[in-house]
């Protein structure tokens, strides 16, 4: 393998998991590990302390038959350039397909390489190689599973990605969000019926990326995919049900979410870098494993880049949209990584009017539960840089003038501090109901409109972004510092 520069030339979209690791591969970012790397542990560590320089393949890992791969897309710039395009019009992209979605094509049974390998009543966990991956997680957990599901009263598909735990041969317990397999899964329910899954593991990266789109209940993300590829998505019907997944996925677990089941799940080491507690989660029931000869198995290890980031795009790219539609002269947003890709938001605006940053800050507080903190800054700050907002922060902004402070508004569940003050007794969760309650804090560190003179210029060179260092450097020249002559 040879290292070089990493390439990020627009081009044509990656449609294809295998071709985008040969791409990662040729240009020095796939590192190949010895065989038989434990499964527990091991493997997470090792692709967390790769995390967004190079993706982790694992050949033959715990002695398992199936390789498992990891940190393909732990970072922005690769993103973008499995889109074929600057990191500049990732968010523009992604928007554009996330507004015109492209229908899905089905082809014949004997088309689906995922269908190349067909296992029923086997252990999931000997048909493949699935990871435990923190400390205290309880077993192994799919991570990048993408779950789809029809809606059962319109037949609408989605796509989201869920956390999985292994627990048993054929039983599988899934977290849902209230989001809309959650929906999906409580209409069937009230019917005293299953709702048919298809889990898909290894899948091309934008697919994946789409699975992360806020779109509306009745838009497919398969359709997003295919927007994403410039290309209809290619799907096929699962064996055992209903849902129609990509034809060229690497592995798929068909199975039914039970009604009126509930099994114990977690701890889990989740996305903010904390342990979600142990409750009675639903439960999938498999019913047939199915995949390609010689399968991938794709692995994300929970709160590190490849997770934040795919969660981060599309939110960022809705955000904006959302944002733009009430103040045109919203520049750009970025989700902070420090603030785990979800809590801080950073908000680029060219100000026209004093107190604007406060509608700003009230908009994006609307526009996803999970916003927490968010900092509006001017034009002449870079967003994707926290220290360049923390210098905005540091000299435009003003506690007693500029901060906006909301109490017990709905937060992330996720967010441990959100439940301090609410004891329900040993182990205890609160209801549903009272999780998740979040107070809002927005930070105004812009410059005035109208100031004196340089007050608010920001110092910079003339020319300092225009040099050509290797014009100006004599890279022969050697200097005598002890005599201070030229040789
Ligand atoms: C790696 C990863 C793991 C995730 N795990 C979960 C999960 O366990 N439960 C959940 O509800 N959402 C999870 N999400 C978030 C959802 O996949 C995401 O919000 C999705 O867009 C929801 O789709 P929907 O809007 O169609 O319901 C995860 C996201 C990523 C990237
Ligand atoms: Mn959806």
């Amino acid at each position: 393998m040879t290292t070089s520069t990493t390439s990020t030339s627009p081009g044509a979209p990656f449609t294809d998991l295998r071709r985008w690791l040969a791409h990662l591969s040729n240009s020095g970012r796939v590192a190949v590990m010895r065989e038989d790397t434990p499964l527990q542990h091991t493997l997470a560590a090792i692709a967390k302390r790769l995390d967004g320089r190079q993706a982790a393949y694992f050949p033959k890992p715990g002695g398992h038959a199936v390789p498992v791969v990891s940190g393909f897309m732990s970072r922005r710039a690769w993103i973008a350039e499995a889109m074929g395009v600057p990191e500049s019009e990732l968010l523009q992209r992604f928007r554009d397909a996330a507004e015109r979605p492209l229908r899905w094509q089905e082809v014949a049974k004997g088309e689906a390489a995922c269908q190349q390998v067909v296992h029923r009543d086997r252990d999931v966990r000997e048909v493949l190689p699935v990871p435990t991956h923190s400390e205290h997680d309880n077993g192994p957990y799919i991570t990048a599973g993408l779950v789809i599901a029809r809606n059962p009263a319109t037949g609408v598909q989605n796509v989201s990605i869920n956390r999985i735990q292994v627990h048993a041969p054929d039983r599988m317990a899934i977290l849902m969000l209230p989001r809309h397999l959650w929906a999906f899964y409580k209409t069937a329910e009230a019917r005293n019926e299953a709702l048919e899954v298809a889990v898909v593991i290894g899948i091309d990266p934008l697919t994946l990326l789409a699975s992360q789109a806020i779109a509306p209940i009745d838009c497919d993300e398969l359709e997003i995919a295919g927007a994403l590829h410039g290309a209809p998505l290619r799907v096929t019907k699962c064996l055992t049900n209903e849902v129609r997944m990509p034809a060229d996925s690497e592995i798929v677990i068909e199975g039914r979410i039970l009604p009126g089941v509930k099994e114990p799940e977690g701890p889990f080491g989740e996305f903010p870098k904390y342990y979600s507690a142990r409750e009675h989660r639903e439960v999938i029931q498999v019913d047939a494993i199915t995949h390609r000869r010689e399968p991938i198995y794709h692995t994300i290890v929970p709160a590190e880049m490849e997770h934040l980031l795919l969660g981060s795009i599309p939110r960022e790219a809705t955000l904006l949209a959302h944002l733009q539609r009430s103040f045109p002269n919203v520049l750009d947003v970025h989700l902070a990584i420090g603030g785990v890709g979800r809590y801080h938001l950073y908000v680029k605006i060219k100000k026209t009017h004093e107190g604007q940053p406060k509608n700003v800050i009230c908009a994006a507080f609307g526009a996803h539960y999970d916003i927490k903190q968010v900092i509006v800054v001017d034009d002449d700050v870079q967003v994707h840089e926290p220290q360049q907002v923390e210098w905005a922060v540091a000299t435009r902004f003003q506690a007693d003038r500029d901060l906006v402070v909301i109490q017990g508004a709905q937060g992330s569940v996720l967010d441990p501090s959100t439940t301090i003050g609410q004891e329900f007794g040993d182990g205890v969760a609160p209801p549903p109901h009272l999780q998740g309650l979040s107070a809002k804090m927005g930070l105004d560190a812009t410059r005035p409109v109208a100031y004196h003179e340089h007050v608010f210029t920001k110092v910079r060179v003339p020319g300092e972004d225009e040099i050509d260092l290797a014009a100006v450097i004599d890279t022969a020249a050697r200097v005598d510092f002890a005599v201070g002559a030229m040789r």
